[in-house]
């Protein structure tokens, strides 16, 4: 029993997201042909804070994409490290990764090679355990599932239509479990797939599996929401409610004003305080996610004293999932919500760090996907894991993003009556 959980290899290679761009996949062994596995997501509208995300860039191969050396990195210098090891010691091989590397941002390793074997050291762990991943990084108390934040209409960089506003989500509020409340989503895609198509709009779908349609304004998109959410049933503003990511870092040009670049317009801080003020006064908001940008943290100062009483601000390019970022947002009473992307920061570890450091402020945290995605669904066992209670997945379509809600599935019914949403 001694040397059960040693780890015994690891080993990684190149396979492809949901963008079909080449990212890493990890396993790492214990004996007894034991091993886990996981793959690292990828971002289009990253912050100029996420940790590094290693490519090649060699045009030779997937445009540049190829993640060779990041693979690479995995089956040399952090194989040599962790051989030897203990899998169930996640901390501490997080914090030897984090070692090897040596750099702020994991830049010499490459964030996505040291994600993919955070996670796999994770993932080996439980199966070695014979538990679920949510039940190892967890422990006895993990039983919150958590509510979907479902971005159906996509905008911003993900989508090639009109909308500045990279995501507008619905949050289903008084569905009593995970269950119902993906059901209710569903029938919401759908009805809004058929409110578009009564309006010879376009039901082509985005990165994140939204429909993208070009609209007259992205305020008529809060309106098909909600024409949508009414039309299959349901009341807005009780069963569902409305969230939106900005993702506002990507319309700041140098000379320090938002330039909306669909719509051509500009705005400074104050302005673009008083839209999204005149927005949550206007329909049923939950949370703005990045309604400001990544550096401006006057302008997020401005928010939060005018609407943070009322709706959860969600600080994603922000605080990159990065304690030392969250820390100066908490003690500059700025924003309210961390958004939380374990690739962002690169370890199992520190991705909890954060989650913990947001709850104890009286934070709220978000586990969320990237817009480049796999069939990994570590994110769905994270969540639950932490008991966040929120999670952001894209769509009810494209397998990627419906991995997340049938892995969340799977874990309401092993909860069975303990599993609280
Ligand atoms: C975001 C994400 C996920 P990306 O901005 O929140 O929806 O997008 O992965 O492109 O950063
Ligand atoms: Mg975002």
């Amino acid at each position: 029993m001694k040397n059960y959980f040693e780890i015994t290899g690891v080993y990684a290679r190149e396979v492809l997201d949901s963008r079909g761009n080449p990212t890493v996949e990890a396993e790492v062994y214990i004996k007894n042909g034991i091993f886990g596995r996981a793959i690292v997501p990828s971002g289009a509208s990253t912050g100029i804070f996420e940790a590094v995300e290693k490519r090649d860039g060699d045009k030779e191969r997937y445009m540049g994409k190829g993640v060779l050396e990041a693979v690479g990195k995995v089956n040399t210098v952090i194989r040599e490290s962790l051989v030897g090891r203990n899998v169930l010691s996640q901390r501490e091989i997080d914090m030897e990764l984090i070692r090897l590397d040596g750099s702020e941002n994991k830049e010499n390793l490459g964030a996505n090679s040291i994600l993919a074997v955070s996670a796999a050291c994770a993932d080996c762990a439980a199966k070695a355990l014979g538990i679920s991943l949510f039940k190892y990084l967890g422990g006895v108390n993990a039983h919150v599932l958590p509510r979907p934040m479902m971005n159906i209409l996509n905008g911003g960089a993900h989508a090639d239509n009109n909308l500045d506003i990279q995501e507008f989500m619905i949050i289903p509020t008084s569905a009593l479990s995970f269950k119902k409340g993906l059901e209710q989503c569903v029938c919401v895609y759908h009805s809004l797939k058929n409110v578009l198509k009564e309006k010879n709009l376009s039901t082509a779908v985005g990165d994140e599996g939204g429909f993208a349609p070009n609209l007259n304004s992205d305020e008529e998109a809060f309106d098909l929401l909600i024409e949508a959410i009414e039309k299959a049933g349901y009341k807005s503003g009780k069963d569902f409610m409305i969230s939106v990511d900005a993702a506002s870092s990507e319309w700041i040009k140098s000379d320090g004003e938002y330039h909306l670049p669909k719509s051509d317009k500009r705005l400074d801080s104050k302005q673009l305080c008083d839209y999204w003020e005149k927005i949550v006064n206007k329909y049923p908001i939950y949370s703005l996610e990045d309604p400001m940008g990544e550096e401006d943290w006057k302008g997020w100062e401005m928010i939060t004293k005018v609407i943070g009483n009322k709706v959860k601000l969600v600080g994603d390019d922000l605080f990159v999932t990065n304690t030392k970022r969250l820390k100066k947002g908490i003690e500059g009473n700025i924003a309210n919500t961390i958004l939380v992307k374990i690739n962002q920061i690169g370890t199992i570890t520190e991705a909890l760090d954060a989650v913990e450091m947001a709850h104890k402020s009286g934070y709220s945290a978000i586990l969320s996907h990237r817009s480049g995605e796999t069939e990994d669904t570590i994110i769905s066992d994270i969540a639950v894991a932490v008991n966040c209670g929120l999670i952001k997945t894209g769509a009810p379509a494209r397998t990627e993003r419906v991995a997340k809600y049938n892995r969340l599935l799977r874990i309401e019914d092993e909860l069975i009556f303990t599993a609280e949403f």
